[in-house]
């Protein structure tokens, strides 16, 4: 049987095994990815594939792929000269980018971009056009798949593996941890499509193993009390955030919070007469808070355990890995989680510290939106706080709502007017939560649509949108952000009022 028979469509399948042979065929390569946990996993699953096949390699991970940053890979490949560039986990948004700069530099013979975001060219067959043009685009939302939940970037860059040698199966690790960091399981609620494929071959060759169980971050390295204390999802009244509260918590049900050695004992270390009752009593005080009895399911969901990895460590489970990879991107050091992919161990302890460092940071970015750091307008909840690096504003704004900090009813839109780089372009980041996505937010449209507007009202490239229906981000010249953000609310508070609308029209 081919090996590759659960990649379904036919011509998504196509496309992957034309990529590997890409890939075989080449002799130096430039890999280039993202910055969070599933770039960075994409990148660990091509570099190691590349090396296993004694190609010669080089990578570098950049925060966005945008009109700046492209001249850097354009520099880098200039100075390496590969005959095969490589994009994963961006590129299908960046189309016309890759095609100026990078296409037709001189040695390069072919460019392969393996990305699951909304492609930029709109005819969905636009990738057979460019297969004759030498750049092969693997993306599955041109053949009929959800790129935000069926498959992840590092799900796509372990298909290619595969299809390249089945002894890349160990890589499909990575390839659930890239997943995860995409929030493709939809907060525990699942994975489906070629997620779910990738899930089932690791389980089947003992690397991963699902089962349900609390979804909180930190089942496996955190003491119990400070297990509750961080959790914000869903916002725990009189726990999150209170330490006495989570002390208090384990008391009343007779649960130590040690065990005979005097170590404090986590959540995997429970019995599971223990976890019945936590979970029980962590329900009833969620259906006491809550109006919507919904907000308790999802705090048990599918767990995915990397039994191969240490226990008690960060790179048991797959949310916490990912969320170490993410902490290293967010904290300028991608290269240390690709190093962590690779099984460095002083890379691993490296991103330990960042991690501490990156906690610390969402923490009092979430006390100064919590003490009046929100502006409300007719279309969203702003934050614009000085304070918070551009790498994080994305995080912690979707905090803020998953805790409640920031209602839900409009989406939220954070600014860091604290800019990393040299040039004068800000950070925009925005998240809707599930239900307006289902009533019809979409934030990429809106970001892009408000990007297109300003571009065309100054005949300069002033802005530049992308991401998802609920998670979407924007590059914006600082001179032009005011209006930016006004178009913006605009825009949202249009959509909203239309649903509203539909709404009130199918009552009566
Ligand atoms: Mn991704």
């Amino acid at each position: 049987m081919e090996r590759l028979s659960f990649v379904q469509p036919d011509s998504l399948r196509d496309q992957v095994n034309r990529a590997a042979s890409a890939v075989r065929n080449s002799t130096k390569i430039l890999a280039i990815s993202h910055i969070d946990a599933d770039g960075i996993t994409s990148l660990a699953i091509v570099v190691t594939t590349l090396e296993r096949l004694g190609k010669k390699t080089s990578w570098r991970n950049i925060h966005q792929l945008s009109s700046e940053t492209v001249l850097e890979v354009k520099t880098l490949v200039g100075e390496l000269q590969p005959d095969l560039v490589i994009f994963t986990d961006f590129g299908s948004g960046q189309m016309s980018l890759v095609r100026e700069n990078i296409q037709g530099q001189p040695g390069i013979e072919a460019i392969i971009v393996l990305d699951h975001h909304i492609p930029s060219d709109e005819d969905p067959d636009s990738w057979r056009e460019k297969n004759e043009q030498g750049i092969i685009e693997v993306n599955p939302c041109q053949h009929g798949m959800i790129g935000s939940s069926e498959l992840s970037g590092a799900g796509l860059a372990f298909l290619v593996a595969y299809a390249i040698s089945t002894e890349n199966v160990d890589l499909s690790e990575l390839a659930v941890v890239g997943a995860t960091g995409d929030l493709q399981d939809y907060y525990g609620r699942g994975f489906s499509g070629l997620n779910k494929e990738i899930i089932a071959l690791a389980e089947q060759h003992g690397y991963v193993k699902v089962h349900k169980d609390l979804t909180f971050f930190g089942i496996s390295t955190r003491p119990l009390p400070f297990l509750l204390e961080f959790t914000t999802d869903p916002y725990l009244p009189g726990i999150t955030g209170n330490r006495d509260g989570c002390f208090a918590f384990f008391d009343e049900l007779g649960i130590p919070l040690k065990d005979s050695e005097d170590i404090w004992r986590t959540w995997a270390d429970l019995k599971p007469d223990e976890k019945r009752r936590v979970i029980q009593k962590l329900i009833d005080s969620i259906l006491q808070s809550y109006e919507n009895p919904k907000a308790a399911t999802g705090i048990i969901g599918d767990v995915m355990t990397l039994v191969r990895r240490p226990p008690r460590t960060e790179l048991r489970t797959a949310k916490e890995f990912s969320t170490l990879l993410n902490a290293c991107g967010r904290n300028k050091k991608p290269e240390v989680g690709v190093r962590i992919c690779f099984g460095d161990l002083e890379a691993w302890r490296e991103g330990q510290t960042l991690l501490q460092q990156h906690r610390a940071n969402l923490a009092s970015a979430l006390r100064r939106l919590e003490t009046g750091g929100v502006e409300e307008r007719p279309g969203m909840y702003l934050v614009m706080d000085p304070e918070t690096p551009d790498t994080i504003v994305g995080v912690v704004i979707g905090m803020a709502q998953g805790s409640r900090i920031v209602p839900t009813d409009k989406p939220v839109i954070g600014v860091s007017t604290k800019v990393s780089g040299e040039g004068p372009m800000l950070k925009i980041s925005g998240r809707a939560a599930r239900s307006l996505v289902k009533r019809g937010v979409n934030l990429r449209e809106v970001f892009v649509s408000a990007s297109k507007s300003l571009n065309d009202r100054y005949g300069t490239m002033v802005a530049e949108g992308g991401g998802h229906p609920m998670a979407a981000g924007a590059f914006v010249h600082s001179d032009y952000l005011k209006e930016f953000l006004e178009i913006v609310s605009d825009l949202i508070a249009k959509s909203l009022q239309s649903t509203d609308e539909r709404k009130s029209e199918g009552r009566g």
